[in-house]
């Protein structure tokens, strides 16, 4: 039985979304990578979530060598749950079986499992940021306009046969309420196995707001949908809504990710120096509320992972 003022701080530590150029402190290569996840592991977050970056440039890849490195690394020296992407980069409209190469590859513990298809865009950071020093970054940012990201029912189906066979756990990413929906179906349809894992997603253009209604509507509708007994969540307000809907998240008895994937900044106007920062930012909130964050050990416990 899960304690209830223990909170999972999950860290997202560089994403498919921001881009080299945006800020000095996203860590691109493998070592930086690595490094930060273990600066985060150390400021109390009890999972971290890794998308890997070509060496050369920074631009988000699949490639699972990357992956391998970056994972075998941080076991070197965190015991921190390591929580895979499998959705996407370089660029977002690729299949679902390449995206997901690396659940066999590696078998991790838990992955990301995203539960729709959906508009994802991130063209207008072009109006923020002009200046890149890679080609490749207008350009990643332009193609959001026209892509679609794709998770129909076949994908899914596909995924989830992915995870079962190596044993990884489903982290079901829902962006918006049609995302519930679908996650109750690949539920009672028997393709995802209780206790689900949700992670509600606000503030991505092309997915749900970020209003407090919002948060409630996608908790209220899970909690009617698939039952409460049945799952754990946690949420990430992307941009400046990291940090106000993380805290609603830990009032309301969730979970909570922060990371330089979700947002670049500390406070308004001032870049986070580091993933840890934002690490420790959200673990003093979570103590002012009287709550702890989880260790490890007791993120595999409450998330039933194989360890
Ligand atoms: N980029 C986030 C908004 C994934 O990696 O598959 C969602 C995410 C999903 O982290
Ligand atoms: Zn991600």
């Amino acid at each position: 039985m899960r304690k209830d003022d223990v909170v999972i701080v999950t860290c997202a530590i560089t994403g498919a979304i921001h881009t080299p150029s945006m800020s000095p402190y996203l860590p691109v290569t493998p070592d930086q990578i690595v490094e930060e996840a273990v600066k985060a592991a150390e400021a109390g977050a009890g999972m971290v979530h890794i998308h890997a970056r070509d060496p050369k440039d920074g631009r988000p890849t699949t490639d699972v060598e990357v992956f391998r490195y970056i994972c075998r690394e941080i076991k070197k020296q965190s015991d921190v749950v390591i929580n895979v992407t499998t959705g996407g980069g370089g660029t977002l409209g690729i299949p679902v079986e390449e995206r997901a190469k690396v659940v066999p590859a590696l078998k991790p513990e838990i992955a990301t499992f995203n539960m729709g298809s959906m508009n994802f865009a991130i063209h207008p950071l072009l109006k923020k940021y002009k200046e890149f020093k890679y080609d490749w970054e207008p350009e990643y940012l332009e193609m959001t306009r026209d892509i679609v990201f794709r998770n129909t029912f076949k994908d899914l189906e596909a995924l989830s046969r992915i995870f079962k066979e190596n044993d990884t756990k489903p982290e079901l990413e829902c962006y918006d309420i049609g995302q519930i929906y679908n996650t109750a179906f690949m539920f009672h349809e028997g393709y995802l196995e209780p206790p689900l894992r949700l992670q509600f997603i606000h503030g991505i253009l092309g997915g749900i707001g970020t209003a407090v209604e919002d948060v409630l509507f996608m908790k209220q509708t899970a909690d009617r949908l698939i039952g409460r007994e049945n799952y754990t969540w946690s949420l990430v307000g992307a941009g400046r809504f990291q940090m106000p809907l993380g805290t609603l998240a830990v009032i309301m008895g969730g979970d909570v990710r922060v990371g330089l994937e979700d947002s670049l900044y500390i406070e308004r106007g001032k870049l986070a120096k580091s993933n840890a920062e934002q690490v420790e930012k959200m673990v003093r909130i979570v103590k002012e509320l009287g709550k702890r964050p989880a260790t490890p050990d007791e993120v595999r416990e409450i998330l039933g992972l194989k360890g």
